[in-house]
């Protein structure tokens, strides 16, 4: 079963530093699955899932910071929003959903397990 962030207007700002946080551990997991994920930010399928709802603000800053992997170009499917994370840095991208669904953080190095992924992450708008 997933972990699922439920996001309202007053919590932006945490909205951004969990998606840091979820990001983050994506790129942690993905790279080195020797080393366990701390904290209960996952299910045990490392599924990671970001809940915000619609109109309740304009944009969001998304942080990432990269833990392992010199370099992951990615971007938000259905969106024009795009960016990179390197290693030992931190990459903010300004995310602005204008309709409910899910989009997709896709890592362009490792979309699929062939390209030792899938290194994707969700953002679900309700
Ligand atoms: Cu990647």
């Amino acid at each position: 079963m997933n972990k699922v962030f439920i996001i309202y207007r007053r919590h932006v700002l945490i909205a951004a530093i969990a998606a840091a946080l979820v990001i983050a551990g994506i790129v942690y997991w993905t790279m080195d699955r020797s080393i366990s994920v701390s904290g209960s930010d996952a299910g045990p399928d490392g599924i990671r899932t970001i809940h915000m709802v619609t109109g309740e603000f304009k944009s969001t800053h998304l942080s990432i910071y990269g833990v392992n992997g010199e370099s992951h170009p990615f971007y938000i499917e259905g969106t024009n929003v795009k960016g990179e994370v390197k290693k030992g840095k931190e990459t903010v991208v300004t995310f602005t959903p204008q309709k409910e669904g899910t989009y997709r953080i896709i890592c362009l190095m490792h979309p699929d397990i062939a390209h030792h992924g899938p290194m994707i992450g969700y953002i679900v708008v309700d």
